[in-house]
């Protein structure tokens, strides 16, 4: 089932110089790129995308990593995008993410572990909502989606 889940490459993985890397691969994943944004996130937009992790004692270090530099706000579209995303980007601690996926290959640490995927539909509907207007999701017929079935 076509659906759409929210990406986010993080301070790390820009400075690193890693967008054009990551976008490639949900890209040759057969993945449609529908929204895309480059920016410094304010602290009251942290907080609110990691509402759940409020509580958490790494929380005040995982809002001042998350807004201290640009970062890429992306909405994928496809076949299952938010369970083929997460197991693309691998395991949360990129110490302990598989080889060939993203945290594996080019994660160096929990903190610094390049992207952030939404975890469900419904989180998706809400990270997307959080961060672009409807206007701003442009979806688009693709020549090669004969493929994707
Ligand atoms: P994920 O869904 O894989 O992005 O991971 P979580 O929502 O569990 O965590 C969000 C971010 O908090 C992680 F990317 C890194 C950070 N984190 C820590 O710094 N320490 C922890 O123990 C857990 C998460």
């Amino acid at each position: 089932m076509a659906e759409r889940t929210f990406v986010m490459v993080k301070p790390d993985g820009v400075g690193r110089r890693l967008i054009g890397k990551i976008i490639g691969r949900y890209e040759a994943k057969g993945l449609k790129l529908v929204g895309l944004k480059l920016q410094v996130i304010s602290r009251d937009l942290a907080g609110k995308h990691y509402a759940e992790h409020a509580e958490k004692p790494f929380f005040p270090d995982l809002v001042k990593f998350i807004t201290s530099g640009p970062t890429v706000q992306m909405v994928w579209e496809g076949n299952n995008a938010v369970e083929v995303v997460r197991a693309m980007n691998g395991a949360t601690n990129s110490l302990k993410a598989a080889p060939g996926t993203i945290r594996g290959d080019l994660g160096l640490s929990m903190q610094n572990n390049v992207v952030h995927a939404s975890d469900s539909v419904d989180t998706a509907k809400h990270e997307i909502s959080l961060y672009f207007s409807d206007k701003e999701v442009c979806p688009h017929p693709m020549p090669d989606e004969h493929w994707l079935i």
